[in-house]
């Protein structure tokens, strides 16, 4: 029987039987958030990247994470676990529980762990990532800052203003543009003229493009993307192709039953799970559901954090 450790599931091996242990992870983990919530122990929001996985995984174990330094977005828990496994820290902090990574006061959209932030305005990461990449530079460190993006924050007129700062001052930040086609229940058709991933390259920027159907491949893609970055001290832009599986937040997904039909087939976990043995794929997902299940049990068990004079607990994100 495989252990649950949390070292197994933040193994920088990089093999399909890591990523798939890293993924399956993020998916059970967040499908549990959307069970809590169903029956009422979770406050607030939750956005799922239930379905775009495989670009957390990918990306983020492309990165030196004893050094570099992430930004994340609304959508953060996949690149969180990527990041550093802490099933716990995570689940205590979106219940708002003893023991959260920010104390139980920041919430899903607010996580702070060592050189991983995240943050829910649209775009406002971007010009913080700039900047945290500039002092790297500035420090000699040899680290640099990824910031993932979604297609709709791509109409912030921030995020091109930090690009032209990034190229202007040779920063060195991997820009991530996780296209899932939709912002909220927009379609990106309906929302932008031309071509997302064309972008970056105004700014004289390199762009990279990536399917997330084959996570190792994009992970492929994305090291050089990240070596390019920190050898030439300068932006480049990774523009992911990725589908989303679950609603924007909680019960608020208007596409049709075909729409979802086409995107299971397009769901990254199933690509992997053919690339591994059946028994290695049983004792995975075991391993998982284990770790998981204890998780929630264990946070459940936790006392709830700070209330404000209203009796609510704060820090709760909404939509
Ligand atoms: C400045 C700002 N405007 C609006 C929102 C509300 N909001 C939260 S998520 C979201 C859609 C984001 O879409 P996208 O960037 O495509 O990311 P995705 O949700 O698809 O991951 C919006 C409009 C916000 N958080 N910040």
């Amino acid at each position: 029987m495989m252990t649950a450790s949390p070292n197994f599931f933040t193994s920088t091996d990089q093999t399909a039987e890591h990523f798939y242990a890293q993924m399956l992870l993020i998916r059970h983990t967040e499908q549990q958030f959307l069970q809590l919530f169903a029956q009422g122990k979770l406050n607030g929001t939750v956005h799922t990247c239930i379905g775009q996985e495989a670009s957390a995984v990918a990306v983020v174990n492309a990165l030196d994470l004893q050094r570099d330094v992430i930004f994340s977005n609304h959508r953060a828990h996949g690149h969180f676990l990527a990041y550093c496994g802490d099933v716990e820290g995570l689940l205590a902090e979106v219940l708002g529980r003893e023991g959260g990574v920010c104390g139980g006061i920041g919430g899903t959209q607010h996580l702070y762990t060592r050189n991983f932030y995240t943050n829910g305005i649209q775009g406002g990461i971007a010009p913080c990532a700039v900047g945290a990449a500039l002092a790297e530079k500035m420090q000699g460190s040899g680290a640099i800052a990824t910031v993932f993006l979604g297609d709709g924050t791509m109409g912030q007129g921030v995020v091109y203003e930090s690009m032209n700062i990034a190229a202007l001052w040779g920063v060195p930040i991997l820009f991530v543009l996780e296209d899932n086609g939709i912002a909220q229940t927009t379609p990106k058709q309906q929302e932008h003229a031309g071509d997302l991933t064309t972008r970056a390259q105004t700014f004289g920027i390199q762009t990279f493009t990536a399917d997330s159907f084959d996570p190792l491949a994009l992970h492929a893609t994305a090291v050089a993307a990240v070596g390019m970055v920190r050898q030439q001290q300068c932006p480049a832009f990774l523009a992911v192709s990725c589908y989303r599986l679950g609603p924007h937040s909680k019960g608020d997904d208007t596409r049709s039953a075909e729409e979802i039909a086409m995107i299971e087939q397009r769901d990254p976990l199933r690509h992997l799970e053919l690339q591994l043995d059946p028994q290695q794929l049983r004792q995975i997902q075991q391993a998982v559901e284990e770790r998981v299940r204890l998780a929630v049990e264990q946070v459940l068990e936790r006392p709830l954090v700070a209330t404000n004079t209203t009796g609510l607990t704060i820090g709760r994100g909404e939509e």
